[in-house]
């Protein structure tokens, strides 16, 4: 069974999840209301993963006997200066995921619960890709400065991503 302190920090988390989902639809909506439509397409994939982190995770509260609990989501940022600015800001976000999940993982270890341990592994795993996809776009963003024809580029690259939402037997909760 859970601790109390390790469900409220799960439910937390949980809410993290779900405001993480709350930012890149408003950064996907920004990116439509500009033309961006492949950039609105990554955004609102990146959304639908964010749904599911937080969808597992309370599976995991729920699973482990602890009390799921709903709590407030902040409202996200609606404007941005560039689409280069909207990635920087989705790749400081990531990083503040980052360490909240790190932070989980240490009360984990420091419990000595074991099944959270190596529950939250799936997560830090998935922080890894997180960043690296924000960071990657940067650089190509960065790369192509104001030339509007590898803009239109980039964008037609950003609307082949796609999400599934896996499989309940591949949830691992
Ligand atoms: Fe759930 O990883 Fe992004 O925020």
């Amino acid at each position: 069974m859970l601790s109390e302190k390790m469900t409220k920090a799960l439910n937390e988390q949980v809410a993290f999840e779900l405001y993480s989902g709350y930012i890149y639809w408003s950064m996907a909506g920004w990116c439509a209301d500009r033309g961006l439509n492949g950039a609105a397409n990554w955004m609102m994939m990146q959304a639908g993963e964010e749904l599911f982190h937080a969808h597992k995770m309370n599976a995991y509260v729920i699973e482990r006997g602890g009390r799921a609990k709903m709590l407030k989501i902040d409202e996200p940022r609606f404007e941005w200066g560039s689409l280069l600015e909207v990635f920087q800001n989705a790749l400081e976000h990531e990083r503040s995921v980052t360490s909240r999940i790190n932070n989980l993982v240490d009360l984990a270890v420091a419990e000595r619960d074991h099944a959270s341990t190596t529950f939250l592994q799936w997560y830090v795993t998935e922080q890894v890709e997180e960043e690296s996809n924000a960071e990657n776009i940067i650089n190509q963003l960065k790369l192509i400065g104001n030339d509007g024809r590898g803009l239109l580029m980039i964008d037609r690259e950003l609307a082949t991503r796609t999400f599934t939402w896996p499989a309940p037997a591949a949830d691992a909760t």
